[in-house]
């Protein structure tokens, strides 16, 4: 449906369906341009509606070939029929069946919602609202269903038939058909319902739960491409097993399929029992694969199975409570990853991206409280807000209750839910329950949109050994209300010149936590023997920004010092990040002195750690932190002189750790942590040293891409290369191409790394990239390679002073808009921090804002977008 100013749906307006459905059987017949659906709904009023209301169904795209109720075919004044949905004027009050049968037709849904074909293989995508592309329904998520669903098709077309539950029945169908009987008997909403049909390759493996069932596992992917499956796999049991020890929860069902596809408009999606992922997510070979995506594909693999139990198990009652699965299912995926791997070196890479993605959507137009209460298209709030933030409310509930009366929460929260549609409410109501606390104040976290700040300065009085911190919060920003203060989990503590401090009491930590509860606290240390440096918001134990004013040598004693990691990495952070805004030569010469003797103590007994504090903070985090009147080009330029100085500065130290690190080489790939941290230092080292020597780097980095056993090693070389203006990076690039040309998911990195090159040419290249054979409009991974590293990954070339760099990312969201919208929608989102642009940069966006908003017919996903951004 097509409107200039989507109507408005408010979380207070919220009613339960007046109908209720227990039973859903789909007989579904596979074409591509006519697939049959014949639906039987059992449905019943439901005893907290209003009784005779009509029913409305909600329908979208569909063809109705016919209704019947009870058996009986329905009159034509008995029901009505709009593009939205259907209606029963005057439903039975007892319980009834409705029989539905529908037409669709994959091949031309381009969306990639409800069900579609992806290079031949049918799937489905029905989160948020896509099962009612497939049938008229109470698409809803507080309706849930036992779902038998028979599928058929073409057997050459189609070998693989999989549904959500257990198989329960095959067989022949004549005429070249063959089919397949699911049945779920978990009742769900209609948004985690699936199917699949196709050919399609497998690895499987058993796994047996704690609770003895015998349960397989497989991973089904494009024909040939079974050996790129195995890690995915692997990832699948390592997640059963963990869900297991760290929450006590077993998978459910005999078989637990995933299906990687190779168009999908997001990451993942959790249907129950056959999650389908985008490929990009799924497939790995050290060949086509860094390992950046091997760890994703680790994340994601585990974030959909976590979510069967939060998300499937206890679903969400309504859209508005998309952080009750969403947050939880992150920060279980985070703890997951934080297991498997070095858990301070996650952390980082966890704040990095809230930081990177989060905090500049809180701070711009696109701002929105953790739980909304006001949509206009729930397609438009799977975001980084409802996600990351959402988690990092989770782990602030954990470190606020301690681990053990967390997990105890967690039990009763999935014993009291489960089967149910559930609130924010009643999650916190577990806690308050096992706690016999109050959570009120805390659940202000869910309502309060932006991201506060948390001011803290300190006084030392020698004579009496003692240290004061006084903490302040405040709601800083554009329409931010200061309200009533948060609870604000603050880990701290105090670094003296050469480590811990012993003999120091401060009774207001409890685990070295303070909790923020009011708008101002002070903290006394005593027994505080020297002059220390507070460590505040250790572990990152709030997102807030924090504002402690301290000298680069008492940050550099923290990177020597800290006990806590976060903040050793977020010192280095912090003094190259005001180097990057405010330059100056003699505190940037002693920085690199400080990150050199950091270096020679440890980088080579963590790489990893050391890789991350090598990396300078980007530029987007460099605009975020300018008050407003942002330049790119000035940030732009500040960043790559402190790159070059440091990499001038440390050349000897990096070519040291470099030839350390070189035995690598001769070792067979492995992705795991300690082989990935040892990766990421010798490139990070290769790309400072180009910095600081571009006619040196990029001759190594073209002799490390001809040398390169792996394509993290290789990609990393060629970005490094990428940078270095000249005929090596242009035969590189070329070469790389050629090598890869067969292999779409190696060719969406190259698009990604030439899209991000900060040079005015760049925008010529993308224009010619997007005539590359290899490029399509209809592949959201490649928009999103393309326009989406350009738009989200270029600061300076999106942002150029002419404007040209926004006309093309809108031209492709008017192009993608009437195809793909969510995408279209989701590409415009980067126009999110024009207003924080300088003046003639900003009124370039918006002529451009302007330019799309006359066009007619925009979908609702990107008149959405469109009006909150202009505002
Ligand atoms: N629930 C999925 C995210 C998702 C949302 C919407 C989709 O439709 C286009 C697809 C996936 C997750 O959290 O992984
Ligand atoms: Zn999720």
């Amino acid at each position: 449906m097509r409107t200039e100013t989507p109507p408005l749906i408010r979380l207070e307006e919220y009613r339960p369906s007046d109908y209720l459905i227990d039973r859903v059987d789909l007989d579904i017949r596979l074409d591509p341009h006519a697939t049959r659906i014949d639906a039987t709904l059992a449905l019943y009023p439901n005893p907290a509606g209003e009784a005779g209301a009509p029913l409305n169904l909600d329908g979208d795209d569909l063809r109705l070939v016919s209704i019947a109720l009870d058996g009986a075919p329905l009159a034509q004044d008995g029901y009505t029929v709009t593009p939205a949905g259907l209606s029963l004027i005057a439903p039975p009050r007892r319980p009834f069946t409705l029989r539905l049968v529908t037409e669709v037709d994959p091949t031309a849904n381009t969306k990639l919602m409800g069900l579609y074909r992806s290079s031949g293989v049918y799937c489905t995508q029905c989160e948020a609202d896509g099962f009612r592309r497939i049938t008229y329904f109470l698409d809803r998520p507080d309706v849930m269903a036992v779902y038998t669903t028979r599928l058929e098709a073409d057997r050459d077309q189609a070998p693989v038939l999989l549904g959500n539950g257990n198989l329960i029945e095959a067989g022949e169908a004549g005429a070249g058909r063959h089919f397949a009987v699911w049945h779920d008997p978990h009742p769900k909403p209609a948004y985690l319902f699936a199917l699949v049909g196709g050919r399609l390759g497998k690895v499987e493996t058993r796994f047996t739960t704690m609770e003895g069932r015998a349960i397989t596992c497989a991973v089904y992917v494009e024909p040939g491409k079974e050996d790129r499956a195995g890690y995915a796999l692997d990832a699948v049991i390592r997640s059963m097993a963990w869900d297991e020890t760290a929450f006590g929860r077993p998978y459910d069902l005999d078989v637990f399929n995933v299906v990687a596809v190779s168009d999908f408009n997001m990451g993942a999606m959790e249907n129950k029992g056959l999650n389908i992922f985008n490929d990009k997510y799924v497939l790995a070979s050290p060949e086509t694969a860094t390992d950046g995506d091997y760890a994703a594909i680790e994340a994601i693999i585990a974030h959909e199975y976590f979510h069967n139990w939060s998300g499937n198990r206890v679903t969400c009652r309504d859209w508005f409570q998309l952080c009750l699965k969403e947050g939880l299912t992150v920060f279980r995926d985070q703890e997951f990853s934080s297991d498997m791997r070095s858990r301070p070196v996650h952390r980082i890479a966890e704040v990095r991206s809230l930081r990177a993605r989060q905090f500049p959507e809180d701070a711009g137009p696109l701002r929105h409280p953790v739980r909304p209460r006001v949509y206009a298209e729930i397609n438009n709030f799977y975001t980084a807000t409802v996600y990351d933030k959402g988690a990092e409310i989770v782990r602030m509930l954990r470190t606020l209750i301690g681990p053990q009366a967390f997990r105890a929460g967690m039990d009763r929260y999935f014993a009291d839910n489960d089967g149910r549609a559930a609130t924010v409410e009643d999650f916190l109501a577990a806690f308050a329950a096992v706690t016999g606390g109050d959570l009120d104040a805390f659940a202000r976290w869910y309502e309060r949109p932006g991201t506060p700040r948390l001011t803290v300065s300190g006084a030392y009085e020698p004579g009496a050994a003692r240290c004061t911190l006084r903490l302040a919060q405040s709601q800083p920003g554009a329409g931010g209300q200061d309200g009533p203060p948060l609870v604000i989990p603050v880990a701290l503590g105090l670094v003296g010149a050469s480590g811990p401090l012993t003999g120091v009491t401060c009774p207001a930590l409890r685990d070295g936590v303070f909790v923020l509860d009011r708008p101002e606290a002070e903290i006394i240390f005593d027994g505080v023997a020297e002059e220390p440096v507070p460590s505040v918001l250790r572990d990152f134990s709030a997102p807030v920004r924090l504002e402690l004013a301290l000298t680069d040598a008492q940050r550099m004693r923290l990177l020597a010092h800290d006990s806590d990691p976060f903040n050793r990495w977020q010192a280095a952070q912090d003094v190259a990040l005001r180097l990057i805004l405010d330059p100056d030569a003699d505190r940037t010469e002693a920085f690199a002195q400080a990150l050199g003797r950091f270096l020679d103590a440890e980088a080579l007994a963590d790489p990893a750690f050391a890789a991350l504090v090598l990396a300078l903070p980007s530029e987007g985090e460099a605009a975020d932190a300018v008050p407003s009147g942002v330049d790119p080009d000035a940030i732009h330029r500040a960043r790559f002189a402190l790159r070059a100085h440091l990499g001038t500065a440390l050349r000897p130290r990096l070519e040291r750790l470099d030839a350390a690190l070189a035995p690598l080489d001769n070792v067979p790939y492995s992705p795991d942590a300690s082989a990935a941290g040892r990766r990421s230092l010798r490139n990070a080292a290769l790309d400072l040293i180009a910095a600081g020597d571009p006619e040196t780097g990029a001759r190594r980095a073209a002799e490390r891409l001809g040398s390169a056993s792996n394509m993290t090693d290789r990609l990393a070389a060629l970005a490094t290369l990428a940078l270095i203006p000249g005929d090596a990076r242009e035969t590189a690039l070329t070469e790389f191409a050629e090598r890869y040309a067969g292999e779409p998911l190696v060719l969406d990195k190259w698009f990604a790394i030439q899209a991000q090159i900060p040079e005015p040419g760049t925008l010529e290249r993308i224009v010619r990239l997007q005539g590359h054979p290899a490029f399509t409009m209809t592949n959201p991974n490649r928009v999103r390679a393309l326009i989406g590293s350009f738009a989200f990954g270029n600061p300076t070339q999106f942002a150029r002073a002419d404007g040209a760099g926004f006309a093309r990312v809108a031209e492709t969201v008017a192009a993608l808009d009437s195809t793909n919208p969510q995408v279209a929608a989701r590409m415009l989102t980067a126009f999110g921090s024009w207003r924080r642009l300088e003046n003639s940069r900003a009124a370039k966006a918006l002529e451009i804002l302007n330019w799309i908003k006359a066009i007619p017919g925009l979908s609702r996903d990107t008149a959405d977008i469109l009006a909150r951004t202009r505002g």
